[in-house]
C-alpha cells in the first residue's frame, strides 16, 4: 500500500541502492561522481530514515487507535551517541545496507564514522535514557522521550599541554538525518510577569498568569527504533524560536539591531547542555530551559490527552511521567496549575490527579548536586509557580504537623522552603511530595536514600513510596553493536540471537567457560578487541601499546568521588616500584597499559588538575627506556558514547572505585563486564549486584564500605590520622618534580592530606595496592583469567534496561506492552 504511495521501503540490496542513488542526486543534490563518504552517509541514513517514518508513523497510529496508558519519560539529557548502527541493526537492514554500499564503492564502517555522536547529555543520567527509550520500543511498551534539541551537545575535549581545552560541539553542521522538524507543533511558552488575583463567574478568587515574555517551542522528533519489532518510539526534542510578533513594534520603528538581539536571546535558551555533572549551579537560563522543555511536554501531553474527551479523572490512568532527576520536577508545579488555573478544577482534585502520575527517579546522593533554587529568581521567572508551590508545601506541613505535633525541626527539615537566606525552593522535596513513586538506581543507593537525604520522608510516607529500580544497559549497543565477534560467539553457542532480547539467556554459554576451544576463541576475540584500541590509540596519542599487556581502563566524568586521582597515584607508585627493580625482578611484571579517559567540567578546578597529572605521568613514564612495554599510560582526549563503544569491549580491568556510597550505580560497570573484563572496584553502586550475580570470585573488590565512611571522615578530620605510606611515597615523588613543575599540584596534594581526605583516598590506598597486586599475579593464568570472563558474562542477564524497564511498567507506571 505506501509503495503505491511513494512512500519507499527497500527489501532487498538493489532496492536499498536506488534509494541510495536517489538521495544521492535529489536530496543531497550531487551526482554519484561526486560522492564523498560523507555524501554516502547521508544519502545512506536518508533511505534508512524512510523506513523508521513509515514504521514510527504505523506506531504511532496503532498506539492511538489502541489508546493505552502511556509513559513519558523527562529528561533534559539524552546521551544518544551515533544513530546509525543502532538504526540499521533494529529495523533488520544491516547486511542489505552493508553489501549495497560496498558494492558501490564504499565502506560501511567509514560512513559509519562521518556520523557526529548525538551528545546530549553529560554522563551516566543522559546516557541512561538514551538506554531506557531504546529498552521501552525494544519491549512494545508505548513511551515517548521528552528533552531539549541542544544546539551545542557537551563540549568536544582536546587536550594542549597536558590540559584539557574545550571546544563547541557544534553537531548540527551537515545536517541531522535522525529528526523530522516539526514546525506545525509550535507552543507559546511563557516566562516571568505577575500574577493578579480576580474573582471569577462562580465568586471564587483566583489568580492567574499575565503579562510575560514569551517564545515558542518547536518540535524536533526522533524516530526510537525497537529491536526485532516494528515498534518505533519517539523522542521529542523542543527547539526555542521567537514568537511570531516578536518585537513587531521595534522592527517597525526601525529599531532592527535589538529586535534580533531579542530574537537570539529566545533561541538562546535550547542553544547549550549544561556541561556540569553532579554539580548543581544556580544559573537562571537553567531554570528557563527546565520550565521551557517542562511547559512544552506538558501542554503536547494534555492536548494529546483532551483529544480522547475523557474526563480528567482518568488522566493517570492514561498517562504515567517520569522525572529523570529533579531536573524536570516543575513539571508537578506545572499540571497542577494546568489543571486548577486553565481547566478549573478543585485544588484536591487537581493534586490527586498530579501525584498519582509523577514518579521520581533520584541519581545522587552528592549534597553539592541536589538543586535548590533561590526563591527571589524562582519568584521572579516563574510568579505564579511559586505561589503554587507555596500552597503544595502549606498543605505538606500541615499534614506532617498532624502526624509530628510540635516537631517544630520536622517542619523546617521537610519544608519544601529552606530558611536560609534568600530562601531556597529544594527541588528534591517537591518531587517527592508530588510523586506517588521515589526510586533509586541500585540496591546500596536506594536504601541510602531512605536512610539518608530522605530519611523525614520515609517517616511521613511509609516504606511503600520508596523503591529501587536498578540500572541496566541495553545489550543492543553495548554488546552486539560495540562487540559483534563475541556477540556472534555467544550466539554460535545460544543458538541465536535471542540473548539480544533476553539477556538471561546468556546463562547457557556457563558451561563453555571450561571449554578450552571456546576459550581460545574468546581469548581471540579480545585480542581484535584490543589492537583496536590499540589502533585509536596510536592515531590519537601517538602511543605504541602492546596486545599482550593488561589493558586496565578507568573512563568516566573526572570527579574527586569517582577517585582518577587515587588511580593515578597508584601508577605512579607502580611506576616508582618498577623503577627501583633488578632486571631479574622485571621479568615478573605483568606489562600493564593503564588508560584513562573523561570530561571534567570546564569549572572544576581540581578535575582539571588531575587531568593534568594523567598527562603528565605518561609523558614521563612512557619515555622512560627503564620501563618499556612493562608501563603505558594513555590518557584518550574527548571520551564520548562512540569511543566507549571501542573502549568497553577491549578492557581486561574496568576500574569502579568511587569512595563507598557515593556512586548511585555506574553503568559502565555493566559495559565492560558484559563485554568480557574484570572489574577492579569498591563495594558501591551496582558493583555489589554485580558481584551478586557473577559470584565474588570474578571481581577485585577493596575499600571500605559505605557504613564506615562517616566514622573514617571524622577520625580524620579531628585527628592526626597518619598518612598510607605508599601514597606518602607518591606525594614525595610529585613534590620532588619528578612530573613538572610541582606547584601545579599543590591544591590537589592538599585536598588528601591532613586533616582533609574527604574521599579516604589515604584510608584506601592499601587495600587498593593489594588488589591491584592481585590483579597482576592472576592475569598471568589466560586461561583461568578467560574462563572467569566467560562466567562473568554468562551471569550478567540481569543487567538489561529491557528488565529495568519491565520493573518501572509494572511497579511504577502500570503500562502494558503493545500486541501485535
Ligand atoms: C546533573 C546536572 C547536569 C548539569 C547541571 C547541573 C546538574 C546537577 C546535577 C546533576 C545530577 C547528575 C546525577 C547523575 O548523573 N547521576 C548518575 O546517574 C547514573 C544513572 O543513574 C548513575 O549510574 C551514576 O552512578 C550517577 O552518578
Amino acid at each position: 500500500l505506501w509503495q503505491q504511495f511513494g512512500v519507499t521501503e527497500f527489501q532487498d540490496k538493489e532496492a536499498f541502492q536506488k534509494e541510495f542513488i536517489r538521495h544521492v542526486e535529489t536530496t543531497l543534490a550531487r551526482s554519484m561522481y561526486n560522492c564523498d563518504d560523507l555524501a554516502a552517509y547521508l544519502a545512506a541514513s536518508q533511505a534508512i530514515r524512510d523506513r523508521l517514518i513509515v514504521a514510527w508513523n504505523k506506531t504511532q497510529q496503532k498506539h492511538t487507535t489502541k489508546d493505552q496508558k502511556r509513559v513519558y519519560y523527562l529528561s533534559l539529557e539524552f546521551l544518544m551517541g551515533r544513530a546509525m548502527d543502532n538504526a540499521m541493526l533494529n529495523a533488520g537492514v544491516k547486511d542489505i545496507t552493508k553489501t549495497g554500499v560496498d558494492d558501490l564503492g564504499f565502506k560501511i564502517e567509514d560512513l559509519l564514522e562521518q556520523e557526529p555522536d548525538a551528545a546530549l547529555g553529560n554522563g551516566g543520567l543522559g546516557r541512561l535514557a538514551a538506554c531506557f527509550v531504546d529498552s521501552i520500543a525494544s519491549t512494545n511498551y508505548p513511551g515517548w522521550g521528552y528533552g531539549l534539541r541542544y544546539q551545542y551537545g557537551i563540549f568536544k575535549q582536546r587536550i594542549v599541554d597536558g590540559y584539557q581545552v574545550e571546544s563547541p560541539d557544534y553537531w548540527l553542521a551537515f545536517s541531522n538525518p535522525w529528526e523530522i522538524p516539526r514546525y506545525e507543533i509550535a507552543i507559546d511558552v511563557m516566562f516571568y510577569g505577575y500574577t493578579r488575583k480576580y474573582t471569577n463567574d462562580q465568586g471564587k478568587t483566583v489568580s492567574i498568569w499575565e503579562g510575560g515574555e514569551q517564545v515558542q517551542a518547536i518540535a524536533y522528533d526522533v524516530p526510537v527504533p525497537g529491536y526485532d519489532t516494528e515498534t518505533t518510539n519517539n523522542l521529542r526534542l523542543w527547539a526555542s524560536k521567537p514568537t511570531r510578533e516578536f518585537d513587531f513594534e521595534k522592527f517597525n520603528s526601525g529599531d532592527y539591531e535589538s529586535s534580533v538581539r531579542e530574537s537570539q536571546k529566545a533561541e538562546t535558551i535550547s542553544a547549550v547542555l549544561y556541561p556540569n555533572d553532579n554539580f548543581y549551579s544556580g544559573k537562571e537560563l537553567r531554570l528557563k530551559q527546565q520550565y521551557f522543555w517542562v511547559a512544552a511536554s506538558l501542554n503536547d501531553i494534555v492536548r494529546r490527552f483532551k483529544k480522547t474527551h475523557r474526563p480528567w479523572s482518568d488522566f493517570s490512568d492514561q498517562i504515567a511521567i517520569q522525572l529523570n532527576d529533579t531536573h524536570p520536577t516543575i513539571a508537578i508545579v506545572e499540571l497542577q496549575r494546568i489543571l486548577v488555573d486553565m481547566e478549573g478544577l478543585e485544588w484536591d482534585a487537581a493534586w490527586e490527579i498530579v501525584t498519582s502520575t509523577f514518579g521520581y527517579t533520584n541519581h545522587t546522593v552528592l549534597p553539592e548536586a541536589l538543586e535548590k533554587w533561590p526563591v527571589p529568581l524562582f519568584g521572579n521567572l516563574l510568579p505564579r509557580h511559586l505561589e503554587i508551590i507555596y500552597n503544595i508545601n502549606l498543605f505538606f506541613l500541615q499534614k506532617v504537623e498532624k502526624m509530628f505535633p510540635k516537631d517544630r525541626d520536622m517542619l523546617a527539615r521537610v519544608s519544601i522552603i529552606e530558611e536560609s537566606s534568600p530562601q531556597q525552593v529544594r527541588m528534591a522535596y517537591l518531587a517527592i511530595i508530588g510523586s506517588h513513586k521515589v526510586n533509586g538506581v541500585a540496591e546500596l543507593h536506594s536504601d541510602l536514600i531512605k536512610t539518608t537525604i530522605f530519611k523525614d520522608f520515609v517517616a511521613i510516607y511509609g516504606t511503600d513510596k520508596f523503591m529501587n529500580v536498578t540500572n541496566g544497559i541495553t545489550p543492543r549497543r553495548w554488546l552486539h553493536q560495540a562487540n559483534p565477534k563475541l556477540s556472534e560467539l555467544i550466539a554460535s553457542k545460544v543458538g541465536s540471537y535471542s540473548f539480544l532480547k533476553d539477556l538471561t539467556l546468556l546463562k547457557k554459554v556457563e558451561p563453555f567457560a571450561k571449554d578450552p576451544e571456546f576459550i581460545e576463541k574468546w581469548a581471540d576475540i579480545k585480542k581484535f578487541n584490543k589492537a583496536r584500541l590499540a589502533a585509536l590509540i596510536k592515531k590519537n596519542n601517538g602511543i605504541d601499546v602492546s596486545v599482550d599487556a593488561l589493558f586496565d581502563v578507568q573512563v568516566k566524568r573526572i570527579h574527586e568521588y569517582k577517585r582518577q586521582q587515587m588511580n593515578i597515584f597508584s601508577v605512579i607508585h607502580r611506576y616508582l616500584t618498577i623503577k627501583a627493580m633488578s632486571a631479574e625482578e622485571k621479568k615478573d611484571v605483568t606489562p600493564r597499559v593503564c588508560i584513562f579517559g573523561g570530561k571534567s567540567a570546564p569549572g572544576y578546578y581540581m578535575a582539571k588538575t588531575i587531568i593534568k597529572l594523567i598527562n603528565s605521568v605518561s609523558e614521563v613514564v612512557n619515555k622512560d627506556a627503564d620501563i618499556g612495554d612493562l608501563l603505558k599510560v594513555v590518557f584518550i582526549a574527548d571520551y564520548n558514547v562512540s569511543k566507549a563503544e571501542i573502549i568497553c569491549p577491549a578492557s581486561d580491568i574496568s576500574q569502579h572505585i568511587s569512595t563507598a556510597g557515593t556512586e548511585a550505580s555506574g553503568t559502565s560497570n555493566m559495559k565492560f563486564v558484559l563485554n568480557g573484563g574484570l572489574i577492579l572496584g569498591t563495594v558501591d553502586g551496582a558493583n555489589i549486584e554485580i558481584t551478586r550475580e557473577i559470584g565474588e570470585e570474578n571481581i577485585f573488590l577493596f575499600g571500605h564500605l559505605a557504613e564506615s565512611v562517616d566514622d573514617l571522615r571524622h577520625q580524620r578530620r579531628f585527628n592526626d590520622v597518619p598518612i598510607n605510606p605508599d601514597l606518602q611515597k607518591v606525594i614525595d615523588a610529585i613534590e620532588g618534580g619528578m612530573f613538572g613543575d610541582k606547584d601545579i599540584y599543590g591544591s590537589l596534594i592538599y585536598s588528601v592530606t591532613g586533616n582533609r581526605d574527604y574521599y579516604l583516598v589515604s584510608d584506601d590506598f592499601q587495600s587498593y595496592l593489594d588488589a591491584q597486586k592481585l590483579v597482576d599475579k592472576d592475569f598471568k593464568d589466560k586461561t583461568t583469567w578467560v574462563s572467569r570472563c566467560i562466567t562473568a558474562v554468562a551471569n550478567m542477564g540481569f543487567f538489561s534496561s529491557d528488565r529495568a524497564i519491565n520493573e518501572y511498567a509494572e511497579s511504577i507506571w502500570n503500562i502494558e506492552p503493545v500486541a501485535k
